[in-house]
């Protein structure tokens, strides 16, 4: 899998080559190119942003700096994700989703986002007729400063569910985790007893029906509480 993100802060993007992530790109599973918005702005100042048609605060991306940046990355099968706390919810089935692309494309806005029209443009028949797919997303009901972080979360929960990029790939399909692939009842390890708080003995038993049967149980209180 190929990843691109275009960004005004490419810095952003150092830890891709830290643990599992860097790993993977040295044997080859993937492969992240970061490419600097600023460098594809030819206007007087390098300017990447201008103020809003119709007034109002902050201010929004250049398409045409947009486009520049985009047009070569945009091959034939590619996913072009814009990240805009206005897009679609992010989660694991989305992640699911995107961890069958080929290639991958963040756009990372800044500011109050980018001009519309650069979403529009890569949206037309021009495009889909290529499969080149353009996605709307967003991470969470709260409003970050830019869309590099919200890459980042992205790029780690899709990537990790390719093959040979965790350590342990049981991970991903032992039976006890839920449908959106995480363990949900509570975790202990060594020791049995620590700051006088002591593992439930169940867990020491070596009965695993029993063992289930608390799991099951814990996870269904622990669900309850967050609700
Ligand atoms: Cl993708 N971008 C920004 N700026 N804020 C967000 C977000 C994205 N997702 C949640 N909040």
């Amino acid at each position: 899998m190929k990843i691109e993100t275009v960004t005004i802060f490419p810095d952003y993007f150092a830890p891709l080559s830290l643990s599992l992530l860097g790993k993977a790109q040295e044997s080859g599973i993937l492969e992240f190119v970061v490419h600097d918005l600023r460098s594809f702005a030819t206007n007087n100042h390098h300017a990447v942003d201008d103020t809003p048609y119709g007034g109002g605060a902050g201010m929004v991306m250049l398409p045409e700096v947009w486009g520049q940046a985009l047009d070569p990355l945009m091959v034939d099968e590619t996913d072009l994700i814009i990240l805009t706390p206005a897009g679609k919810r992010f989660d694991q089935s989305m992640a699911q989703e995107f961890s069958r692309s080929s290639h991958i494309v963040f756009a990372c806005g800044r500011y109050e986002g980018i001009d519309d029209r650069v979403r529009e443009h890569y949206n037309t028949e021009t495009y889909s007729s290529r499969n080149i797919r353009v996605h709307e997303v967003s991470i969470g009901d709260y409003v970050l400063g830019g869309g590099e972080v919200a890459s980042l979360v992205m790029i780690e929960a899709i990537t990790r569910l390719l093959p040979g990029v965790l350590g342990n790939p049981e991970s991903l399909t032992e039976e006890s985790h839920n449908e959106d692939g995480y363990l949900e009842y509570p975790n202990f390890t060594k020791p049995a007893v620590w700051r006088e708080i002591a593992v439930p003995e169940i867990l020491l038993s070596g009965n695993h029906a029993e063992i289930a049967k608390w799991r099951a149980a814990a996870a269904n209180a622990r669900a309850k509480k967050n609700l």
